[in-house]
């Protein structure tokens, strides 16, 4: 996989709003917010696409989720509600090839998406 810049703010390279740490996960606020939170959780080991997931994976991409759902749990905003997503390659709307779970709240979700 090469380097992101997503890897780049893992390493503290470059400056990124950091909301939510552990040992596995990062979360902070995207840069082009869609909603009046916008938060991206990725994995501190890199992982391109959900595409490039193996079975090997599971336990990384159950922490992603449940780290965006603790952590609207401790906004205060989780009863109310929010959306997860994923974006796949080049159909999915990917444009930085580290796997990140979008987490938007803060205003009412429309579907189907654009
Ligand atoms: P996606 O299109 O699903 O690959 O989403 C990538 C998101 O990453 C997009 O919403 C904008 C955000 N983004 C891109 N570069 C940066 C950056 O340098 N810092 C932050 N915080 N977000 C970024």
């Amino acid at each position: 996989m090469t380097d992101t810049i997503f890897a780049k703010i893992i390493r503290r390279e470059i400056p990124a709003d950091i909301v939510y740490e552990d040992d596995d996960v990062l979360g902070f606020r995207d840069l082009n917010a869609q909603a009046p939170v916008h938060v991206l959780f990725i994995p501190k080991r890199p992982l391109a696409t959900l595409d490039d997931a193996t079975p090997a994976d599971a336990e990384l991409l159950g922490k992603l989720l449940l780290s965006a759902a603790a952590y609207a749990r401790t906004e205060g905003f989780a009863k109310e509600g929010y959306r997860t997503v994923i974006n796949t390659n080049t159909h999915g709307g990917q444009t930085v090839f580290h796997i990140h779970v979008h987490l938007l709240a803060g205003r009412q979700m429309h579907w189907p998406p654009g």
